[in-house]
């Protein structure tokens, strides 16, 4: 396997990840700003395949309509050029002030109203650049206060967004689904749709469900404390992993951002070998983009930037291989049948056995003896684990 990575990878940066700054609540910028050409160009040597932005990534915030086509045209360009696409785009309804207390569901009908022309106007971009998916940060959908939002209301308001969204696409016939992505909290003290469950159970209340998925992020499900990588099967389980944003957190902490795997390192290789080797049949459980949503570090200069962009790439890679050297271990193997793990494919009753069927059988109850069936015997998990562990270290 090579661990160059090329456009059948399906690798995609945001725009505004390289192109961070260095900026945080406690200090300014550490960077220049990155020009979007430059950027391209970048990717593009690094074998990435795809570029994503918000509309102020790419022409800030107030820009003219001449300002905006210039930044498009130049974006046209180098797309051209380096063979890039733009497998996604998003808005952005968080930097300025307007939308302090959120877009979709600010208390401010007038800002609800801006937000909702913001984002057509950036579909319409989207589906000019042949993007797929339109993510939906709602990163200021939230409160500080329990009695300064109405959350059922809040959530009515969100509704009738990706409502009226999922129409305009429809009626207009762009080939774009949505993809929600949740986060527990940061910029607001908590945000709605904090996890990617409350998004999936908020998608079953919309008009077009079909139209709506989730892309979930590594570090914003581990801000909640939750397994990344199962929240990631769930998603799966239901047909909604639309997108995904990668990217490495350490624990429930604020969001850091970090390279892809700098976090929790065996919950990465368990997503990594869920989305590579997880389909129903062991084939591959998700085949969109593979995109790092993360920040190079603030003590970085733009070396460091492109580090961490390989870097980023490099680790997914890794892991793939480690995953697929996991799979193809003959102790592995036997060590996953000793566990049962792939007894759990088998359904529990027989083909055409109904509950009375199960009643009438005495092996199942009358005659198990479950007091004694486990007492003396073990799962063997630990051992797989650490055969999982050590293929993880390159020890096999
Ligand atoms: C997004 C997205 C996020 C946020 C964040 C902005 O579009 O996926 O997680 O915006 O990266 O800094
Ligand atoms: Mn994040
Ligand atoms: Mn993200
Ligand atoms: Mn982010």
């Amino acid at each position: 396997m090579t661990l160059t990575p090329t456009a059948a990878d399906k690798f995609s940066f945001g725009l505004w990840t390289i192109g961070y700054n260095g900026a945080d609540p406690f200090g300014g910028p550490t960077r220049p700003a990155l020009d979007v050409v430059h950027a391209v160009e970048k990717l593009a040597e690094y074998g990435a395949y795809g570029l994503t932005f918000h509309d102020d990534d790419l022409f800030a915030f107030g820009s003219t309509d001449a300002e905006r086509q210039t930044q498009i045209d130049r974006l046209k360009q180098v797309l051209a050029d380096t063979e890039l696409i733009v497998p996604m785009v998003t808005t952005n309804l968080f930097s300025a002030p307007v939308f302090k207390d959120g877009g979709f569901t600010s208390n401010d009908r007038s800002v609800r109203r801006f937000a909702l022309r913001k984002v057509m106007r950036n579909i319409d971009l989207a589906a000019e650049l042949g993007a797929k998916t339109f993510v939906m940060w709602g990163g200021r959908e939230g409160a500080e206060y329990d009695a300064a939002k109405d959350i059922r209301q809040a959530l009515s308001r969100y509704r009738e967004a990706v409502n009226l969204l999922g129409d305009y696409v429809t009626d207009k016939g762009y080939d774009i689904r949505f993809a929600i992505e949740p986060k527990p909290n940061e910029p607001r003290g908590d945000i709605l749709l904090p996890t990617l469950g409350h998004a999936l159970a908020f998608i079953d209340s919309l008009e077009r469900p079909e139209l709506v998925g989730v892309n979930p992020e590594v570090g914003h499900e581990q801000m909640a404390g939750l397994n990344f990588a199962a929240g990631i099967a769930q998603a799966l389980y239901h047909g909604k992993l639309f997108h995904i944003d990668l990217n490495g957190q350490r624990g429930i902490k604020y969001d850091q951002d970090l390279v892809f795997a700098h976090g929790d390192l065996h919950n990465a290789f368990a997503l990594v070998d869920l989305l590579e080797n997880g389909g129903p049949q062991g084939g591959q459980a998700y085949d969109g983009p593979r995109h790092f949503d993360y920040k190079p570090s603030r003590t970085e200069d733009e070396t460091g930037v492109w580090d961490s962009v390989k870097a980023n790439m490099a680790n997914y890679l890794l892991l793939k291989e480690r995953a697929a050297a996991f799979r193809a271990d003959p102790e592995v193997q036997e060590a996953l049948k000793a566990a049962k793990v792939l007894e759990l494919s088998e359904p529990t009753l027989n083909e055409g056995e109904s509950y009375d069927d199960l009643l009438a059988d005495t092996s199942a109850y009358e005659d198990f003896d479950a007091a004694g069936y486990y007492g003396a015997k073990g799962f063997g998990f630990v051992r797989l684990q650490q055969l999982a562990s050590e293929h993880l270290m390159g020890a096999r």
